[in-house]
């Protein structure tokens, strides 16, 4: 069962996936996602690293498109994407720790310039620059999340966000706002 708050957030993540605007979800979004992350953080898409992301996002959007024709010309509409995220996910951490956190510990490999496994704020506003997410929008998650100028957060604080925001139901969890503003949809 997926509720209000998790549909809320899909419906905001689809939102900063569609980073070419088009209104659906295709593989130059997620392509384009992983390697926008790898040239701001200077890791080349071909290197090892780079292109362990860039095919990671290639599969989330394989497993999200199914096995309907070329992946080339799939598209992915709002609800189908609601939907599939709330069977797959809402509620389902261990659905979480399979699929998605090698992903977003491979986030952190990419962002975390200087190596010492945490994410600080120049790094969070790369990860989140790399979606379609405002400078402002990517202040307030920040701000909610605890990164500031002097504040870190671990690579395992990352991936507990990233697993509240996907499967989470509580409007206070500050997981909730890993991929930005998100007061108007929990508050309004
Ligand atoms: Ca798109």
């Amino acid at each position: 069962m997926t509720s209000e708050l998790q549909r809320q957030k899909y419906m905001r993540r689809f939102a900063t996936l569609d980073v070419n605007g088009s209104g659906f979800l295709e593989l130059a979004d997620y392509v384009t996602v992983a390697v926008n992350m790898c040239v701001a953080s200077g890791v080349a898409a071909d290197s090892t690293l780079g292109a362990s992301l860039v095919n990671a996002y290639r599969q989330a959007f394989e497993r999200l498109a199914g096995n309907s024709g070329s992946i080339e010309d799939a598209r992915v509409d709002l609800q189908t994407f609601v939907d599939f995220m709330g069977s797959a996910l809402a509620g389902r951490p261990d659905v979480f720790d399979l699929g998605i956190k090698p992903i977003a510990d491979l986030i952190v490999d990419v962002c975390d310039i200087d190596r010492d496994h945490h994410l600080d704020e120049s790094d969070f506003f790369r990860f989140l620059g790399s979606y379609a997410v405002s400078e402002s929008e990517a202040m307030a998650a920040a701000r909610r999340l605890g990164i500031g100028p002097t504040d870190l957060i671990s690579r395992e604080e990352f991936v507990d966000h990233s697993r509240n925001f996907y499967c989470g139901d509580d409007p206070s969890d500050p997981g909730n706002w890993l991929f930005g503003d998100i007061s108007v949809l929990i508050e309004g």
